[in-house]
């Protein structure tokens, strides 16, 4: 399918910061790192990857907003068009020399996305996602797995640094999904995890405290792939509440069951 004028930008944006994620990852000894909170690092490498997608997106759009994680919100005089930036998802998987890690950009307009690109260079993988278009990894269309019962399910989350102070429920939730699926994998970047379940390689996914950067480019191809997104009280507000349930139909009614067993 021949991807919008506004998501070629989205992903040449991606590709240009991506390309140089790649060169940092490759001497990550050589970046000033510092702490922001609770296991939350940052780097040079995030910084001016921020930088690049900013610079191209202004370029190609000069009146959007911006809602970046680490610039914060920049206003432009188009509020009805707001882009959503993740320079890097995965900074600790980044500075350990771990593969996962990945640029997000979304695009909302009137407060509905409608275009997502989530882009890992290490492994050269791009998803694609338009409102109504289908979500695409490199050429090929994405279906959420089909697989229905918990048992089969293959279940990713992020564990909250328990000095974030967010995690109320979290570890009698890991309790129960440990009981109830096939497994679960906790691979540290949120957004590439969306893509995952949007690719039907992850079967469901939750987590309890995520921001929107890292999660509006992978609700919307989640959503193009036939699957389901919730927040964790079964509605549409997953920016607010930070969390989030994903799955196909079958599996993301099943999780919601499970998170809201008792020990
Ligand atoms: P980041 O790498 O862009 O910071 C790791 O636990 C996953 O959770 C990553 O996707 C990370 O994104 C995300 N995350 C969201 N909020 C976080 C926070 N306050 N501290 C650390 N990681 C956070
Ligand atoms: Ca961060
Ligand atoms: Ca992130
Ligand atoms: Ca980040």
């Amino acid at each position: 399918m021949a991807r919008s004028a506004v998501l070629n930008v989205m992903v040449q944006a991606a590709m240009k910061a991506g390309r140089s994620l790649a060169r940092d990852f490759g001497e990550v000894q050589n970046l000033q790192v510092s702490l922001k909170g609770p296991g939350d690092y940052v780097s040079q490498a995030d910084r001016k990857a921020e930088q690049i997608i900013f610079t191209e997106l202004k370029k190609a759009r000069p009146d959007y907003s911006f809602l970046m994680e680490e610039s914060g919100a920049v206003e432009g005089s188009d509020a009805q068009h707001r882009w959503i930036i993740d320079p890097l998802d995965g900074t600790t998987n980044f500075l350990h020399g771990i593969p996962m890690f990945a640029v997000s950009i979304a695009l909302e307009r009137q407060g509905q996305i409608v275009a997502g690109v989530i882009y890992n260079p290490a492994m050269d993988e791009l998803y694609t996602a338009e409102r109504g278009g289908g979500v695409f990894l490199n050429d090929r269309r994405l279906r959420v797995a089909a697989r229905s019962k918990m048992v089969d399910a293959v279940i990713g989350t992020g564990i909250p640094h328990i000095g974030r102070g967010h995690h109320g429920h979290y570890l009698v939730e890991l309790r129960n999904i440990m009981a109830d699926s096939a497994g679960i994998r906790r691979m540290g970047a949120a957004a590439l995890d969306l893509a995952y379940v949007a690719a039907g390689r992850l079967d469901g996914f939750w987590e309890d405290d995520l921001q929107p950067w890292d999660m509006a480019a992978g609700i919307l191809m989640i959503r193009e792939a036939g699957g389901f997104v919730s927040d964790k009280n079964g509605g549409q507000d997953m920016f607010d509440t930070k969390g989030i349930v994903a799955g196909n139909e079958a599996i993301h009614r099943a999780l919601m069951a499970t998170l809201k067993k008792p020990i």
